[in-house]
């Protein structure tokens, strides 16, 4: 199958593709959590939710598994380097309690996915104390198993986290594809940088494309 994808046609085959979704998380998109801790406006994120569950809904349909990312540390923190947890507005750093239980924390309310993306129960949780998904974690195994060779990204926050996925994917050999309308940024012009950097040098990074174009190639017209 083929989508018309930026900055050139991608071709890819249904059956080695996985859908990722990074981070979408209570912590990251809702008042209160890590994101809004960090002086950002979370209510930017929230735009992308219905695009972000109509490729979530496509994916299943068309058979392709789809993997949630959670950006959490242990409780103890003995995940979180002092350089990270040193980042942000000193009032509320990661492991700190807030609104949402303690910022950032595995199984603390903020750092689950919102309820409006809830994996089913057999969908893969990848839980990563890093910004990129590869790092400390079983995620390369996890798609060595399905012999997966293309990556479709979604989620947040475009230049952070999945870039620096997308980054780490491409290094291990995956062809890579961001959703542009199911991603953002709490920075709308490093989404706008990111998509261009993701796709400049002949697709030094990989290809971008908008969810329905996504979408139409699972289920082409003329088919
Ligand atoms: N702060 C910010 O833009 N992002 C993160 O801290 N993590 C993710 O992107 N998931």
């Amino acid at each position: 199958m083929k989508i018309d994808a930026q900055p050139f046609e991608l071709e890819f085959d249904p059956a080695t593709t996985a859908l990722i979704i990074i981070d979408m998380q209570r912590d990251f998109i809702e008042p209160g959590g890590f994101g809004a801790s960090l002086g950002n406006d979370v209510s930017l994120l929230q735009a992308i939710v219905p695009a972000t569950a109509r490729l979530i809904e496509g994916c299943r349909a068309t058979g392709i598994p789809v993997i949630h990312t959670r950006e959490c540390h242990r409780p103890d923190l003995s995940d979180c380097p002092p350089a990270k947890r040193s980042r942000g507005n000193p009032s509320l750093r990661i492991g700190d309690p807030g609104p949402m239980g303690r910022v950032l924390i595995a199984g603390e309310p903020g750092a689950g996915i919102i309820p409006k993306l809830s994996p089913l129960p057999a969908e893969k949780v990848v839980d990563k104390p890093g910004k990129g998904a590869f790092y400390a974690t079983d995620l390369g195994e996890h798609l060595a198993g399905l012999g997966t060779r293309t990556l479709i990204f979604a989620g947040v926050t475009t230049e952070v986290c999945v870039q620096t996925t997308m980054r780490e994917a491409n290094d291990r050999g995956f062809e890579c594809l961001l959703a542009e309308d199911a991603t953002e940024s709490y920075f709308p012009e490093f989404k706008r940088a990111a998509l261009q950097m993701i796709r400049a040098q002949g697709a030094i990074v990989g290809w971008t494309a908008p969810v329905d174009m996504i979408l139409d190639a699972f289920a082409p017209i003329d088919a």
